[in-house]
């Protein structure tokens, strides 16, 4: 069977930083807005006055110090609270397919490769800016690359899921080398005037170049042992925006239909199926979770990847075993565990084993098992 390898990285990483602190003045300004416009209604129990965040319970429930946002101003606007970007003319590149740009040209420039070596482009996102034409295709054109390109999304699985893909086209003969590309802008799709969730994400776009083993070059490569994936259905997780809103006539003033989550039951729920599940893929190719030099998890709160490194190889979890970069990116849907794969590589030597792992929402988890050659 062909090897195949991921020869390269790359990560788009946004211009601006919105710390817990800057966000929850934000926040708290709005709610106070709110709560005076609500003030009548409120004072005869008739609406709940808002209560304010802080920046405290966020760093404790979650380990989120920070996230990069695309654009700042809007959403730090208790007026506004979501990002301000201007409409593109269609002769110009969409936001998706320019931060996928930038950060695929990276990869390619890792694993040294041009625009004509790719033969596939995977965009994988927890959401498209469009329903078509695909993202991949316009990124296809931008990079200058041949073959096919189509669009995928497994909330925050998209990104594994798109490597077994990637994999799998490859060992079947009917690509060479595959560009996955996960264009995170989930300042966009994030309710930010919910308190529940307002700290969670951050925008960041990651590329990934997939290959046939006999045609990599790059001077750092990472075989691909085996890919597993697996879904079960959860209301837990849901994002009901979409294009049948329109239509269904819908409370205007009911909340946002984008991101929202039960997170408590998310937690629980998720970490042993994560925890079984890299047991499992590992077992399959007769591995204990031991042997594992490090694993690269899926970025969404600091405590559960802490319960499942503890489930699978017991003791403390340290940023050698399960690098950590939520504090900085905050949780980056599909991009996370790569972001993690892509800026902690260091201190491993050839026929290390490592993991990268995503949890997230359907449910769905993905892993991928590699060995640095
Ligand atoms: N400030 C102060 N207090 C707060 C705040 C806040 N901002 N928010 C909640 N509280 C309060 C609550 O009101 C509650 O108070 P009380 O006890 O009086 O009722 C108390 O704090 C505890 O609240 P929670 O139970 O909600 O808090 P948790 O300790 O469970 O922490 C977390 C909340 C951090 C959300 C945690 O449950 C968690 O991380 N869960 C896992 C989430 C997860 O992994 N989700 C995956 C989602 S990502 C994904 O799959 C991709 C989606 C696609 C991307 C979408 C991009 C927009």
């Amino acid at each position: 069977m062909t090897r195949v390898v991921i020869s390269g990285t790359g990560l788009y990483q946004p211009p601006h930083v919105i710390s817990n602190a800057e966000l929850v003045e934000a926040y708290n300004a709005y709610a106070e807005l709110q709560n005076q416009k609500n003030a009548a209604a409120i004072a005869a129990g008739e609406m709940v006055a808002l209560t304010p965040s802080n920046v405290e319970f966020i760093e404790k429930a979650s380990g989120i110090k920070q996230r990069y946002v695309i654009e700042k101003d809007g959403v730090l606007d208790p007026q506004r609270m979501y990002p301000r970007f201007q409409e593109r003319p269609d002769d110009q590149i969409s936001l998706m397919a320019e931060i996928a740009a930038d950060a695929a040209r990276k990869a390619m420039a890792a694993a040294g490769k041009t625009g004509a070596d790719i033969d596939g482009v995977l965009c994988a996102a927890a959401n498209m800016q469009r329903a078509y034409p695909a993202m991949a295709v316009e990124i296809q054109q931008a990079i200058g690359a041949g073959g096919y390109g189509f669009d995928m999304n497994v909330a925050c699985s998209s990104a594994t899921f798109a490597i077994e893909q990637a994999a799998n086209a490859i060992r079947a003969g009917s690509a060479k080398c595959v560009l996955v590309v996960n264009p995170e802008i989930t300042s966009a799709h994030l309710e930010w005037r919910d308190r529940d969730c307002h700290f969670i994400f951050g925008d960041v776009c990651t590329a990934v170049i997939v290959e046939a083993a006999d045609t990599a070059t790059a001077p750092e490569q990472w075989e691909v042992l085996g890919t597993k994936l697996v879904t079960q259905f959860s209301n837990n997780i849901r994002n009901n925006f979409g294009f049948l809103n329109r239509s269904e006539d819908s409370d205007p003033d009911a909340r946002d239909k984008t991101f929202r989550q039960e997170g408590r039951k998310v937690f629980k729920e998720v970490v042993p199926m994560a925890a079984a599940h890299i047991e499992a893929h590992l077992q399959q190719l007769s591995f204990e979770p031991t042997a594992v030099r490090r694993f690269w998890l899926h970025q969404a709160n600091l405590g559960m990847n802490q319960l499942v490194i503890k489930k699978l190889v017991g003791g403390e979890v340290n940023n050698d075993i399960a690098p950590l970069i939520l504090d900085t990116y905050a949780n980056t849907a599909s991009a996370g565990s790569v972001i993690a794969f892509h800026e902690h590589r260091e201190g491993l030597k050839a026929g290390d084993l490592g993991v990268i792992c995503s949890f997230g929402a359907g449910y769905s988890i993905g892993s991928v098992i590699v060995r640095k050659l």
